[in-house]
């Protein structure tokens, strides 16, 4: 399969020919990363860097304020930066005279007036605007290169030539090929760090009484931040979410130092804290980095090394390591690849026939479910919550719930500050929602209110009661689960890695089953009706 970039690589000589062309260098909003080949390769006395702020991109879902601020912010000190090193710069505004508002708009105004001899941009991250700039090629005057993006640690090619050969695409061996291959965590002898590959098995502890987020950095807003909370308070003022306080860093040298602060005072425990949830605690002692990671302040590979380093300066265990160098060296590069393999189609995807609409409390956090309305209020205060409450809290319900896929997607897609569709997309419709027939997972992350009870804190506090599965006070995760297991038998009974939960469905009896399939009806009816 080709890469989606093979098209417009250029050979060496015919990138000889072009070295004397003046060049439109456009940077989007999440390639903020002077590595890459648009800004290395530029020329500062003849090209043009192109930056816009475009309605187009800031509303194609309702994203959260703190998403876009922290954008935005991010983008005006990256044209600084670029400016202080001697680049022009034309840098759009939201709200400059003329602005068009999108991508291709700015792009042919900019052509127009700069008159460049071709138009550069590294690949975007998301289908629609490879569509887009394919389409805009046809549109321009001039050539328009689009180059690859080389922050990301497996190529499309790479991840095809390990996918085309293999009938199942799973993750773990996905990343021992990438461990290997960038000799991170290997030993001398060709053997991983620790003896093992994974050390997940270490790192499923539920949370301690007390247990409480490590100090975190924040940063002082300097001027053009504060513009920026400014325009998007007026602009923005019907998006979801809460605009302040407004903590993110905006910088790559304000970015290195949360990595830095992670690394020294906040990874060591990462793993033994992983999973766990805790009321009032959206971060334990998750890294935050997601955010800086996806936008270029932080490249992949650099916070991978600190982490190996942490273990082997004896600073950070190897579970906490290892998990984390996991989670950015293999399910990152994993669902990177798996996205632009199965696109466009796998956006469509709904293998369980899911078609309920999402419930209104995924927006307001209106909800007698405790844990439901703690990881909504984090999502609202913060654009964030971490990866166990995305996939087994918001997640876990709207796939017991059988809320459609799309809808999903487009709320996961809005309210996280790390949120662009080739990440999002398949830990929706893959991970969370197994909307993709088990293509990302080889069985679905249901969960009845045992398992939240046991990773979390939230049931104390709920109107449910997650040992009750029947009745006024049943957690709903409880009946929907198994009405869930049931609803999908013929697809799921004969998964080798579930026959226990079925084996203890059938030990049930048909009395206690009908009552769960009813139970289920009414949480159903609840949260049509709003009253779950
Ligand atoms: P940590 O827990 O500290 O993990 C370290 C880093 O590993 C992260 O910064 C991230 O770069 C990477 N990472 C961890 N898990 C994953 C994963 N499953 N897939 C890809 N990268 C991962 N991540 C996003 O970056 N953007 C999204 O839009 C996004 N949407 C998600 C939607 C759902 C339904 C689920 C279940 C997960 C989603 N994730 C997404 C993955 C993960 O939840 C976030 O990367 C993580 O919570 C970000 O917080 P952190 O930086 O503190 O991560
Ligand atoms: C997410 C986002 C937002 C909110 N605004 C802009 C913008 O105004 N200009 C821009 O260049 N990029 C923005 N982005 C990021 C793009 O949506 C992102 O580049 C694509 O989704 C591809 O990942
Ligand atoms: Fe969530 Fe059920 Fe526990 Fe309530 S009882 S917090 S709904 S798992």
């Amino acid at each position: 399969m080709p890469s989606p970039c093979d098209g417009s690589r250029e050979s060496p000589s015919e990138r000889e020919d072009h070295l004397a062309e003046a060049v439109l260098r456009v940077v989007l909003g999440d390639q903020l990363s002077s590595r890459l080949e648009i800004i290395r390769d530029a020329d500062s006395e003849r090209d043009v860097i192109l930056m816009a702020e475009v309605m187009a991109e800031a509303s194609y879902v309702r994203h959260h304020v703190k998403k876009i601020a922290f954008l935005f912010a991010a983008m005006r000190h990256y044209a600084e930066a670029l400016r202080s090193a001697g680049f022009t710069v034309r840098y759009v505004a939201l709200e400059d005279d003329g602005n068009s508002q999108s991508l291709d708009g700015e792009i042919l105004r900019a052509v127009e007036a700069l008159r460049p001899d071709r138009v550069a941009v590294t690949e975007p991250g998301e289908w629609r605007l490879r569509e887009n700039f394919e389409a805009l090629r046809l549109a321009l005057p001039v050539p328009l290169d689009i180059l690859p993006d080389t922050r990301f640690l497996c190529s499309h090619a790479e991840f095809n030539a390990w996918a085309d050969d293999r009938r199942e695409l799973r993750m773990e061996f996905f990343y021992r090929e990438m461990r290997r291959r960038h000799d991170v965590l290997m030993e001398p002898d060709g053997k991983p760090a620790g003896g093992r590959w994974n050390f997940d098995a270490d790192n499923r502890k539920p949370p301690r009484g007390g247990m409480t987020s490590p100090r975190r950095v924040s940063f002082r807003k300097d001027p053009i931040t504060l513009g920026v909370l400014d325009l998007v308070r007026r602009r923005f003022a019907d998006n979801y979410g809460r605009l302040e306080p407004f903590h993110f860093a905006v910088t790559r040298r304000q970015a290195l130092r949360e990595l830095d602060h992670f690394i020294a005072h906040v990874l060591p425990d990462f793993g033994d804290r992983q999973d766990a949830m805790v009321k009032g605690e959206p971060y334990l002692n998750h890294s935050l980095l997601a955010a800086y990671i996806n936008a270029g302040l932080l490249y992949p590979m650099e916070v991978c090394r600190k982490a190996e380093a942490a273990y082997r300066q004896g600073h950070a265990p190897i579970n906490a390591a290892e998990g984390f160098i996991r989670q950015i060296l293999g399910w990152r590069e994993y669902v990177r690849g798996i996205y632009w393999r199965f696109m466009p189609g796998y956006a469509e995807r709904n293998a369980l026939d899911a078609t309920e609409p999402l419930p209104w409390f995924y927006w307001s956090g209106e909800t007698r479910m405790a844990c439901m309305r703690e990881a909504l209020a984090h999502t609202h205060d913060h654009a964030y919550s971490h990866h166990i409450q995305r996939l087994m809290v918001t997640g876990n319900f709207a796939l017991l719930a059988g809320i459609e896929p799309k809808a999903v997607h487009e709320w996961y897609l809005a309210v996280y500050a790390d949120a662009y569709e080739w990440v999002e997309l398949p830990n929706t419709i893959g991970m969370a929602l197994h909307a993709d027939g088990g293509l990302l997972a080889s069985k679905p992350y249901a969960a009845s209110g045992n398992y939240i009870n046991r990773m979390s804190d939230f049931c104390a506090g709920c109107a449910y009661d997650p040992k009750i599965s029947v009745g006024d006070r049943a957690c709903p995760f409880n009946a929907l689960y198994w009405n869930f297991l049931d609803r999908h038998r013929e697809r799921f009974g004969g998964n080798a890695r579930m026959p226990y939960v079925y084996a203890t469905w059938d030990r049930m009896g048909a009395e206690k089953q009908a009552a769960l399939r009813t139970q289920a009806s009414a949480h159903l009816a609840a949260m049509r009706e709003g009253r779950l």
